[in-house]
């Protein structure tokens, strides 16, 4: 799959407008995880734009692949993918963690937005994902793909090094993990709290195949995406070089803004960055 350069505007287009409704929805909470968000909305958005076979027309279809959102703390993502592929309402969204919305802080299971699994508590995606994957060859279903988001702080987790020796001993070439190395946790660099390092040899060890990716360029995406479908009696991970707050230049590279929500002020500059993105691409 090739996307000339009219394409890739539209996606990058795309991309700023779910990053502009993920700060907005934030804001308007004033709770919620802004970095962690930001660096993923790429790959969660081509992953159902481009990658995946989903219906939003029929979120519920047997035959779809499957989206698990590990680092559940990036709901606003998901929620605003969900959103531009038309399953989630403008309204909804700003409704992000309100007492009785649908759009809780974390991502809860819910059929009819298309969101798959309940998470949040980190550690748990892959090994719900190898399940998934597991079920889908007992079912004899060839083409059904799990695709799971980690985060790189995610990573600590043991659980998630246990479901990568389940997912090799089974040979599950349907499960492709996807992890968001934007090289900051909660508090600050990875590699300063629990070094991940050399992260693409641990995942080889593993039994995994390896390919890496620079997050911020969407070919390239799409194509470790397409690669990933070709690994044969192997679980796939894409290493996705990102940056934690992409695009927002107070909050790139940093963990200030990994659990905080932005004030007023800091609301309207983000949105004003996005802007002037918008205008070097050529937003009518
Ligand atoms: C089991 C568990 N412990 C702690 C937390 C609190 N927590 C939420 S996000 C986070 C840091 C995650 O870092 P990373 O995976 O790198 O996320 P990203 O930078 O991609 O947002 C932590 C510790 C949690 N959600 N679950």
């Amino acid at each position: 799959m090739v996307i000339n350069e009219a394409e890739e505007s539209d996606l990058l287009l795309d991309i700023l407008d779910i990053k502009k409704n993920i700060l907005k929805m934030i804001y308007l909470a004033q709770s919620g995880h802004p970095g962690g968000s930001l660096s993923c909305a790429t790959l969660i958005y081509l992953l159902y734009k481009k990658i995946m076979k989903f219906n939003p027309k029929n979120p519920k279809w047997d035959e779809r692949d499957i989206f698990i959102l590990s680092k559940g703390h990036a709901a606003p993502a998901l929620y605003s993918v969900l959103s531009k592929i038309g399953l989630i309402t403008k309204e909804e969204l700003t409704t992000l963690r309100k007492v009785n919305s649908k759009l809780q802080g974390h991502p809860v299971k819910n059929d009819q937005l298309g969101i798959e699994i309940t998470t949040g508590s980190l550690g748990m995606g892959l090994s719900i994902g190898v399940g998934c994957a597991l079920s889908a060859k007992l079912d004899k279903k060839k083409d059904k793909l799990i695709y799971v988001l980690l985060g790189d702080g995610e990573l600590n987790e043991g659980s998630i090094w246990e479901a990568a020796m389940a997912a090799s001993h089974y040979n599950l070439d349907n499960l492709i993990a996807i992890v968001d190395r934007n090289g900051i946790q909660s508090d600050g660099f990875t590699e300063e709290i629990m070094g991940l390092e050399p992260l693409a040899n641990k995942w080889d060890a593993f039994g995994w195949d390896v390919i890496e990716v620079d997050g911020s360029n969407i070919r390239e995406i799409i194509g470790g995406f397409q690669k990933s479908k070709k690994t044969i009696r192997k679980p796939t991970v894409i290493i996705s070089y990102l940056v934690k707050g992409s695009d927002i230049s107070f909050m790139e590279h940093s963990s200030k803004y990994h659990g905080r929500a932005p004030n007023k002020e800091e609301y309207e500059n983000a949105i004003k960055e996005i802007e002037e993105i918008e205008k070097k691409i050529g937003v009518s």
